[in-house]
Formats: structure tokens, C-alpha cells, sequence
């Protein structure tokens, strides 16, 4: 059994969590203890800071299944420090605004170190996987960035000063230094029709025995690794069922900017809406199934309708064993 899990930052890891929880305590029907999992992670989101290159959501799925994510800060290591931080303040350097701790840094060095050799960037995340994954799961999980190739999310949003009354920003600038306060204009996968997909992802897609898309961002998480060419042509195509599982709940994102980012390209922050969105399997969508909260049960008539497989649980992932829950209603939705 091979499972496949195109994944975000926080809300792909929590899932990816409580999925490998639920397997390897058997929890989940009909997907065996020895079942392997391959993450596909968003790389739409990295930048390049005071001379290094960052992957949030690489790093994000690397540190929480290693056990080394700071849960309540939301981001980066546990038992961080700021060192760094504070004497690149004190240089009073550009980019600040964004925190990179002392332990977080070393990833990012050898990440560098690696890159400027010439290693792609998916043989860069074996080996900083190798510490993470492979110490605590075995071969169990493999971690690849959805493309080798540099993509990055820029945001235009509203300035009154620029002569355009428009500017654009990375991502990060508008989710960390402008706290996605500003109304976004557009969206502008930079890089995005030039990637390919990087080695070993379209086999992970072809070959698997299910394709899951968790509870990520269904805009700049999923939708710039759909955006990779290629590869929403491989999830059409794989003879594996493929169910997703709602990250709008009653209408609004359990953290992170989903709404925002939906209203950018015009979908409504509903999980029916967002379920539309990825669309049905033979009708140019991307799923079988689509899984919403309890409280989205009113979603269920118009997700038939379309063609979807749906289901009403409860979806907030609390611990892994909720989340494990939430995996084996997925998994049970599009088992046939
Ligand atoms: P990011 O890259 O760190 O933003 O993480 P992802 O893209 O992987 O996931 C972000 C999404 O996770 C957000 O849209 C949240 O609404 C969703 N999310 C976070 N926690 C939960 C939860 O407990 N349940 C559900 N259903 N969604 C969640
Ligand atoms: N999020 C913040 O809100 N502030 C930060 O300073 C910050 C730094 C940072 C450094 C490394 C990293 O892997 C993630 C970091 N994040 C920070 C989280 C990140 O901005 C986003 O949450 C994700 O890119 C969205 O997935
Ligand atoms: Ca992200």
C-alpha cells in the first residue's frame, strides 16, 4: 500500500501526523501497519533571507514528524533561540521582520551549502531527512518538494504610493511583515509554467495506491503544487481514488490566511465552495471524495450533485488521534 499526500505547512503536517499515528496503530481500515506514506510539499512559499534558502513548508513537515516543531508557536524548531536575530536587529539589516532562530539557521545552512554544490533541491530534502524522517519512521515516510525548480507566490496588493496604486510582495512579506492585512489584487505564481515536477513525484502520484489532499491551503498550498505542470495531469490520471478533506469548517480557515486567499481567486471560503473548486474526477477535477465537518453537513447535497463522493465528520484535528480518525473517514470514503 502506497499512500500519497500533497501537503502544505501545518495543516498537511498535522494531518500527515495523525495518518502515520492511525496506520501504524492500525486504526485505520483497510490500510496495512506497513503501509508507505509519500508527502509532496509546497515549495511555493520558500525564499531566499540574508543569504539563505528557506522552505517553511518542507521544513514544517520535516520538523513535526521528527518531533522537533514548535506546536504553540506554529512554526519552526522547539526550544529555539534568537541570537542571530537579534545581532542581525542590531545590524540593522533588511528582512528582520522575518524570524529565523539559531537552530532553525543550521537547516537552512547546510539546505545552502548543499544547493551551491549543486544538489537539486529534492536530493537536498533527502539528506535533511534523513536526520528527521528516517530516524523516527524508517522508510515509512518520504518527504519531496513538488518541484527542483525556484517557484515562489508573490501577492499584489493595494499601495497608494506606488504610481500604479499597486505592489507586489513575496508571500512571505505579506503574510508575516504585512500580517495579511491588506486587501490582495492578485496572485502571481512566479516560475510556476516553467517547473517541472521534481524526480520521484509523478511516480508517487501514478503508482500509489491513494492520493490524499489534507487540510492545506487550497490556494498557495495545494493549488501552487496542482499549478506544476504535470502534475494535476498525474492526479487526473492515476487509477488510485483520491479524497480531500476540508480546511474551511463553518465557513471560515482554522488558522493561516485559506480565506484570503480564496477570495484572490474567487472562490467562496465554504467547504462546498473550496470541494467545487478541486472538482470531480472525469468532469477536469481533481477528486473522488470530499470530506467536510459536522457542522458542513448542508454541503453534502450540492457535492453529490456534482458528482463527489461526501461525508459530514467532525474535522478538527486536536491530536493524532482525532486527526487519525479524520484519516480513516477519508480513507473509508473512497474505498471500493
Ligand atoms: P500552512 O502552509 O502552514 O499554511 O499549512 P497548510 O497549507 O498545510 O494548511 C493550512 C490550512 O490548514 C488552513 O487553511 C487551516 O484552515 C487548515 N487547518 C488547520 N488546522 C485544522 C484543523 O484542525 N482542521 C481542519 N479541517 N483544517 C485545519
Ligand atoms: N511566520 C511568522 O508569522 N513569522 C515569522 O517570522 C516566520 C518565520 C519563519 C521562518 C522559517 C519558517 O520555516 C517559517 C516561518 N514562519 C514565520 C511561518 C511561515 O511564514 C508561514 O506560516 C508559512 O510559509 C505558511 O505556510
Ligand atoms: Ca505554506
Amino acid at each position: 500500500r502506497d499512500i500519497t499526500v500533497l501537503s502544505g505547512g501545518h495543516g498537511g503536517s498535522k494531518f500527515i501526523s495523525g495518518l502515520l499515528h492511525g496506520i501504524s496503530t492500525g486504526r485505520i481500515p483497510g490500510i496495512e501497519e506497513d503501509a508507505r506514506v509519500t508527502v509532496i510539499a509546497n515549495t511555493a512559499d520558500d525564499l531566499w533571507m540574508h543569504g539563505v534558502k528557506v522552505c517553511p513548508d518542507l521544513d514544517t513537515v520535516m520538523y513535526t514528524l521528527g518531533n522537533g516543531f514548535d506546536h504553540d508557536r506554529g512554526w519552526g524548531r522547539k526550544g529555539e533561540t534568537w541570537s542571530i536575530k537579534e545581532e542581525l536587529e542590531a545590524y540593522d539589516v533588511p528582512g528582520t521582520w522575518f524570524g529565523l532562530g539559531d537552530r532553525d539557521i543550521a537547516t537552512h545552512l547546510v539546505r545552502t551549502q548543499m544547493i551551491e554544490a549543486g544538489y537539486p533541491l529534492s536530493q537536498v530534502t533527502t539528506a535533511l531527512s534523513e536526520r528527521w524522517l528516517r530516524s523516527v519512521w524508517d522508510d515509512r515516510v518520504r518527504l519531496l518538494p513538488m518541484t527542483d525548480d525556484r517557484v515562489e507566490t508573490h501577492v499584489a496588493v493595494k499601495d497608494a504610493d506606488s504610481p500604479s496604486g499597486l505592489s507586489v510582495v513575496h508571500f512571505q512579506e505579506y503574510w508575516v511583515r504585512l500580517r495579511a492585512g491588506v486587501p490582495v489584487e492578485k496572485l502571481i505564481f512566479v516560475g510556476q509554467d516553467e517547473s517541472r515536477p521534481a524526480p520521484g513525484v509523478m511516480d508517487a502520484l501514478l503508482k500509489a495506491d491513494l492520493v490524499i489532499v489534507p487540510p492545506s491551503n487550497p490556494v498557495v498550498s495545494v493549488g501552487t503544487i496542482l499549478g506544476v505542470p504535470g502534475i494535476r495531469e498525474g492526479i487526473i490520471a492515476t487509477p488510485a481514488p483520491v479524497v480531500g478533506i476540508s480546511p474551511i469548517i463553518g465557513g471560515h480557515h482554522v488558522r493561516g490566511m485559506a480565506e484570503q486567499m480564496l477570495a484572490a481567486i474567487g472562490v467562496g471560503a465554504t467547504a462546498a465552495e473550496v470541494g467545487l473548486h478541486y472538482g470531480t474526477r472525469g468532469a477536469g477535477g481533481v477528486l473522488d471524495g470530499w470530506l467536510v465537518d459536522a457542522a458542513d453537513a448542508d454541503a453534502l447535497e450540492s457535492l453529490h450533485a456534482s458528482g463527489l463522493k461526501a461525508a459530514a465528520v467532525p474535522l478538527w484535528m486536536s491530536d493524532d488521534d482525532s486527526t487519525a480518525d479524520i484519516a480513516a473517514a477519508a480513507v473509508g470514503l473512497v474505498a471500493r
